[in-house]
């Protein structure tokens, strides 16, 4: 039987993800990636880990800031965008940060914009004066506006921001694009950038005084392992020694060649961990420059 949600463990991290939506799938394939591993309840709102003493919560993604402030959880998958909405609505109402950004995670990448009719003529943030923005995101807009002295109205809506200017009730929105289907689709073109956004981990102010310190320690080594190695490739080869600097010079994103043990005097055995795309063209290119036998090798972990 699962401990009850409420429980406040102090030998257990609790760790709240979005239970459905953009960026459920990925929190949890990331947390897997680090070694977790968990036994469903039956509601399926909680997940009892069974690798390591780090359970799941799964919510709205709207519930983690707060969930964290009231020390509910410990951490939380959520999107940039939510937590600094909160934080600025918090600060706002007089009341101190209770949570801060840990470490991003590369993904739901999306940025928070203005998008005005596409019959506008953008001027700059000056011609926002005295109009009425459509947002989810009041707290960001408004303290953008109070930054540029600008006086608009902010018309606060949890959805469908998008079709408020054909309806009238907004001259122009703020919302977050990835693709900008959505905008194009509503006839408005995306004309600042408010916050450059994508999932981050959340957790408290401050680091933890019990044993959850060396659990959040672990996570967060194992997480930035994880990340590090998404991308990488290991590359190995041989190269004489006076095509060394030109191989190098092709590979900006790797890291300084590593001589393997070998022997006699021809071309020298060579590795390096590379954290950009390794193309077809590239290797092509890599080999023309004097690479030999190049082999591109998946890394599944590394302590390094
Ligand atoms: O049910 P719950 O409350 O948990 O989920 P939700 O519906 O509030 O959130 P969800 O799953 O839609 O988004 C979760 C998080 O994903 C967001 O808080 C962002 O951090 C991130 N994310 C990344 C996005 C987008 N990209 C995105 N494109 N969230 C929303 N959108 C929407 C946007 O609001 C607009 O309606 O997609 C539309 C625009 O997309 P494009 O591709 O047409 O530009
Ligand atoms: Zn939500």
């Amino acid at each position: 039987m699962s401990p009850p949600v409420a429980t406040a463990t102090r030998d257990r991290l609790r760790i709240a993800i979005q239970k459905s939506g953009r960026l459920a799938e990925p929190a949890r394939a990331l947390l897997a990636a680090c070694g977790l591993s968990w036994r469903e309840s039956r509601d399926k709102l909680f997940c009892y880990g069974e690798s390591l003493p780090v359970d799941l919560l799964l919510v709205r993604d709207d519930d983690i800031p707060g969930l964290i402030a009231d020390g509910v959880c410990d951490f939380g998958v959520v999107g940039r965008n939510e937590l600094d909405e909160q934080d600025a609505a918090r600060r706002s109402a007089g009341l101190p940060s209770a949570y801060r950004e840990w470490l991003p995670l590369g993904f739901g990448r999306c940025r928070l914009m203005l998008a005005v009719p596409e019959a506008w003529q953008w001027e700059g943030a000056a011609q926002l004066q005295g109009r009425r923005i459509a947002t989810s995101y009041p707290a960001i807009v408004a303290g953008w506006l109070r930054d540029r002295g600008i006086d608009a109205g902010v018309v606060e809506l949890s959805g469908s921001v998008e079709i408020a200017p054909r309806l009238g009730t907004a001259d122009l929105i703020c919302d977050l694009v990835s693709s900008g289907a959505t905008l194009a689709a509503n006839q408005l073109k995306p004309v600042e950038t408010l916050l450059e956004s994508e999932a981050v981990l959340a957790g408290p102010v401050r680091g933890f005084d019990d044993a959850r310190a060396g659990l959040a320690a672990l996570l967060l080594r194992r997480m930035q392992g994880v990340l590090k190695l998404k991308d990488s490739k290991l590359l190995m080869f041989r190269a004489h020694r006076d095509t060394v600097a030109e191989l190098s010079r092709l590979l900006p994103d790797a890291e300084p060649f590593v001589q393997l043990p070998g022997e006699g005097d021809g071309p020298l055995p060579l590795q390096t961990m590379c954290h950009g795309a390794l193309t077809w063209q590239r290797l092509e290119e890599l080999e023309r420059a004097g690479a030999q036998g190049l082999m591109v090798l998946s890394v599944e972990r590394s302590l390094a």
